[in-house]
């Protein structure tokens, strides 16, 4: 899936970009929109990859694309800036902390009647319709923090337009990383930090962005499959091979809790966990599927 990084100019966008794909921003490419893949962290394939020890372990990814940041002075840029976010099947809006919040974030989620509110003018108002048809797609706020944001929670008035709001920061992040791990033990416990927050980040934009994951496993290969919340087996079997979907009868299915707890697809059958299901199941979370 494809998820634009969308906010105004400076407010941390590619800083994150770079924190969460490991890929240097380029802000030649930015213009255009500069892609970046990001790896789901997941305990769960790390279970079952220890378990089959297969040839191969895929996660789950998203690919992240920064983007141009809108502009407060000249705004007649900013349509052409929302464009390359067109494409995309979700938006992070990543907020500065230092600015005015609740502005930014109504500016890009595109609260259409706020514009009066926020005292905006005919140019300003124009940019934020531009952004209605975007404000379709599922969306997350992510507040760039300083070190003094650290442990503070955001302010209720944020929350109450976006409750799932996650404040991280960025820049103090990618620079830890770039220590070695003995001096970055030392600097995280002076900030207070007790584990980086890259990984659940990522979790969490996985997650806002209505994405879940069903595991194939073996020998061979475990992998863990993206999915749309709400997609069914047959979906599913189509992101593995379209020959799959075609000939779809059953999928057996066991939950990834009662496959951790009982261990084999064998034990699933003798604790009656084992599912067999059809085209129409709804996949669930952590579903381990084998499409028959
Ligand atoms: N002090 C401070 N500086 C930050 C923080 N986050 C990013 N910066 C710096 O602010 C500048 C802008 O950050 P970027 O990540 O380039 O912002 P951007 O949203 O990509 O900006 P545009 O591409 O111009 O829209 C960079 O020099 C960053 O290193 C922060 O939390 N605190
Ligand atoms: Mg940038």
């Amino acid at each position: 899936m494809k998820i634009g990084l969308a906010g105004f100019a400076g407010s941390g966008k590619s800083t994150v970009f770079h924190w969460l794909t490991g890929v240097k921003p380029d802000p030649g490419r930015a213009q255009q929109g500069q892609s970046g893949n990001a790896k789901i962290p997941d305990e769960r394939l790390d279970w079952l990859s220890a378990k089959f020890k297969p040839k191969k372990t895929t996660p789950a990814s998203i690919d992240l694309i920064d983007t141009p940041g809108l502009l407060i002075d000249e705004r007649r840029d900013n349509p052409r800036r929302l464009a390359i976010l067109r494409d995309t099947g979700g938006l992070v809006v990543v907020l500065q902390q230092e600015l005015n919040l609740l502005q930014q974030i109504v500016a890009v989620f595109e609260k259409g009647q706020s514009a009066a509110t926020f005292g905006l003018n005919e140019d300003e108002e124009k940019a934020i319709r531009s952004f209605q048809l975007l404000t379709l797609k599922p969306e997350l706020a992510l507040v760039n923090i300083g070190d003094a944001g650290i442990g503070r929670p955001l302010p209720a008035e944020l929350l109450q337009l976006a409750p799932k709001a996650l404040a991280a920061p960025a820049k103090l992040e990618l620079e830890l990383e770039e220590l070695a791990p003995e001096d970055r033990q030392v600097f995280m416990s002076d900030l207070g930090l007790t584990a980086s927050s890259r990984g659940q980040v990522l979790r969490d934009i996985y997650s806002a962005m209505n994405q879940i994951v069903f595991f194939t496993i073996g020998e061979d290969e475990c992998r863990a499959w993206s999915l749309d919340r709400g997609q069914n087996a047959v979906e599913g079997a189509g992101k593995i091979h379209t020959d799959l979907a075609d000939r779809f009868v059953r999928a057996e299915v066991v939950g990834y809790d009662d496959f951790y707890r009982v261990g084999s697809m064998k034990e699933a059958k003798t604790h009656g966990v084992y599912r067999l299901e059809g085209k129409t199941y709804v996949v669930q979370d952590g579903d381990i599927m084998h499409i028959l």
